[in-house]
């Protein structure tokens, strides 16, 4: 493909830990082998269509201020093909093997809905070509269901059942479109999927059309013979007061009320973690637990500011917390490590998406080598595994075995007397054990 884009930057090489070349990798080296699969194999890095390439650096004060020399100001067709060539240009010299969109980011939004999907098709085309022709595929498509006016109420738990019904119209012509392009999975992201106020609000009736409409995409799944995973991304509020698919937990109750949760996974997103008043790690966790981590999107919300500021993870205690749970349960199957994440409005020069990505995909591989090397030195997993050690033998292991109810553990507890056998939590010592891996 010729260099036409990014003509200053060329292939971001792995220079190593000592490298002072902003342009370059210091711990990302996609071929290294961590464990058994190699960082890129781990990570699976992928770039957002909707901050990376349809961004423009607008704040509720002000106007866009990003410097993209190919744009040409217009939303036409012309320039939707035009960008997608940006898009692998920009995933090829970065190295990312992956991609992900919103149907309205790739192509226009035409007058009717044939005519936006007429844009898609063409648009799609194009994306088909470019990923055969670099190796770069689609991690995930989704729907945009929150921008248009027609979706201010919601989409699939809007008011108005027109809403809804365009809503599935959208979501099935994307579902198609993500199969085309043999995308690894397809994400439900409820941008307006909750409410305002309550004072308006058939709470009840909203949340079994979700549950229909999620029915609905999952048999038109099946019927096209799409194999990607589906995922729910939480997130507890913005642009809602509050948003049904809260967090994790909420997305798993919800899931399972419906009989939805063996179709689905969880996309799971930092600044939405954290938003929700939880850290990422927690989410993590409540969704490896249910045997629902599907995919994650990378990214950091500041901590001084209370909104979804989607900026790239820098932060390695952040990223080795992150890897040490993706580690536990398995790592990345068809997920991936999705940057969902904007430059500052003030970082307006091309080469600062470089640089972005750059520091987010390097801090995810230190966070990577450290995970791993502190699963191999195995303190920290020993550790817990004696914390549990009661349950391992005894009355512990009848418990778990369902063996005993409360009438066997009323005698076993006259007989015992006092607890007895309590161990410290070691938190300080834990804490110097990662520390020691940083
Ligand atoms: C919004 C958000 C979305 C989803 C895809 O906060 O994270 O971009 O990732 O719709
Ligand atoms: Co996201």
């Amino acid at each position: 493909m010729p260099s036409s884009f990014f003509p200053n930057i060329s292939r971001i090489p792995f220079e190593g830990p000592d490298s002072k070349n902003p342009l370059a990798f210091k711990h990302y080296n996609a071929g290294e082998v961590v464990g058994r699969k190699t960082m890129r194999e781990h990570l699976r890095f992928s770039v957002v269509y909707w901050h990376t390439l349809r961004g423009v650096g607008a704040d509720m004060f002000g106007v866009g201020t990003w410097q993209r020399p190919w744009e040409d100001g217009s939303n036409s067709v012309a320039m939707a093909m035009k960008r997608a060539r940006v898009m692998f240009e920009f995933c090829e010299k970065l190295g990312a093997p992956f991609y992900a969109f919103h149907d309205r980011d790739v192509a226009p939004e035409g007058r009717t809905l044939a005519e936006s999907n007429r844009n898609l098709d063409r648009v799609v085309r194009e994306l088909k070509t470019l990923q055969n022709d670099t190796g770069i595929g689609l991690l995930w498509g989704t729907a945009c269901l929150f921008a248009h006016p027609r979706y201010m109420h919601g989409a699939a738990t809007s008011c108005n059942a027109d809403a809804f019904a365009y809503a599935a119209a959208q979501v099935k012509k994307a579902i198609e479109v993500t199969h085309e392009l043999r995308g690894a999975g397809y994400v439900f992201w409820g941008g307006r999927e909750g409410y305002a106020t309550l004072l308006n609000t058939d709470m009840e009736r909203e949340l079994d059309h979700l549950g229909a409409f999620l029915h609905m995409a999952v048999e038109h799944k099946k019927r096209i013979g799409f194999r990607g995973q589906f995922y729910i991304e939480p997130k507890p509020k913005e642009p809602t007061k509050h948003q049904y698919d809260s967090d994790a937990a909420a997305c798993l109750n919800f899931l399972r009320d419906y009989d939805l949760l063996r179709d689905f996974k969880l996309n799971l997103e930092t600044n939405h973690a954290t938003l929700a008043g939880h850290t990422m790690q927690h989410d993590l966790e409540v969704a490896g637990a249910a045997g629902a981590l599907g995919s994650i999107d990378a990214n950091t919300g500041d901590m001084l500011l209370g909104w979804d500021t989607d900026q790239f993870p820098t932060d390695v205690y952040l990223t080795t917390q992150i890897m040490l749970t993706l580690l536990k349960y398995g790592g990345l199957k068809t997920g991936g490590t999705n940057f969902d994440a904007k430059v500052r409005r003030e970082s307006f020069e091309p080469v600062d998406l470089f640089h972005a990505h750059i520091g987010g995909m390097d801090a995810f591989a230190r966070g990577l080598k450290i995970a791993h090397a502190i699963r191999q030195d195995g303190r920290l997993d020993q550790f817990i595994r004696q914390r549990y050690s009661s349950w391992d033998s005894g009355i512990g292991d009848k418990i778990e075995k369902g063996k005993v109810g409360f009438r066997e553990l009323e005698d076993y507890a006259l007989k015992l007397g006092e607890v007895t056998t309590n161990q410290s939590g070691r938190q300080e010592y834990l804490e110097n054990l990662i520390n020691e891996f940083i």
